[in-house]
């Protein structure tokens, strides 16, 4: 079956599921407050993707949304997340993977794992985030994990500037142990608490980075604009 073209509608989405598929569907059309004639873009894809794996689990979601012809395949991703301590490496990581807000501040030893799955222009993008410890006593272990890694985030805190200084390191440290210049995103945490910096912009630049996105993992604002940028530039689609 071929792949439905940008502009899906709700109501199309709809008509073109099984019928089992209908209320699970609907229920998340309604949670996300879409009305039958709105037009459907990968985040409202991704996010009924997600409420449908929720109810029907994911292989069946996948099956679903595969013969409805709004995907035609899985790709399948690493990347990674670095940063300086405690700048919120693991908090984003878990907001984007379970929809939840991480409070409590509990350092990462050496990596944790975390999947995301995204609709992305007709793809089921299963993207895997490795979530490597910051802390400087880490970084002996550190670079074993880099290997494999089609590009990720780099992370510093908008309330402490001086975690933004370091960047040009970890651009160092990823280059060193992925062994070539891979994609990675700028990411600037926490802006429900600091407003952006201006010149974290100038220095992804002069970094040859893929961009700089202020996020908050707290609200959300932002995470999917973060991760989008990610994809397009190391996800060949
Ligand atoms: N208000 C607010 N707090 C945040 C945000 N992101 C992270 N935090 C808080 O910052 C603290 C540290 O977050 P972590 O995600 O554990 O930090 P990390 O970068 O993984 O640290 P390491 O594992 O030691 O490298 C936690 O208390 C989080 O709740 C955010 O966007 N807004
Ligand atoms: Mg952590």
């Amino acid at each position: 079956m071929g792949v439905r073209p940008l502009g899906l509608s709700a109501i199309e989405l709809l008509e073109s599921l099984p019928p089992e598929l209908v209320s699970a569907v609907t229920e998340a059309l309604k949670s996300l407050g879409l009305s039958p004639g709105d037009p459907l873009d990968d985040d409202h894809l991704t996010k009924i993707f997600r409420e449908v794996s929720r109810s029907l689990g994911k292989a069946r979601a996948y099956q679903a949304f595969r013969e409805a012809g709004v995907v035609r395949g899985i790709t399948r991703a690493k990347a990674f997340v670095v940063g300086d301590a405690a700048v919120g490496k693991t908090t984003f990581c878990v907001k984007l993977a379970t929809g939840r807000f991480k409070e409590e501040y509990k350092v990462t030893v050496g990596v944790d794992f975390y999947t995301l799955d995204l609709i992305s222009g007709g793809r089921l993008v299963k993207l895997v985030l490795w979530d490597l410890a910051g802390q400087e006593r880490f970084g002996l272990v550190r670079p074993n994990f880099y290997a494999g890694s089609c590009g990720g985030f780099i992370a510093f805190a908008l309330d402490r500037p001086e975690t933004l200084r370091s960047v040009p390191g970890w651009v160092r440290e990823i280059e060193e142990n992925v062994g070539r210049k891979v994609p990675a995103v700028l990411i600037g945490t926490k802006l429900d608490l600091s407003p952006s910096l201006p010149e974290a912009s100038n220095i992804a630049e002069e970094l040859d980075l893929v961009g700089y996105v202020p996020v908050s993992s707290k609200t959300g604002e932002n995470l999917m604009r973060a991760v989008r940028t990610l994809i397009s530039a190391c996800v060949n689609i």
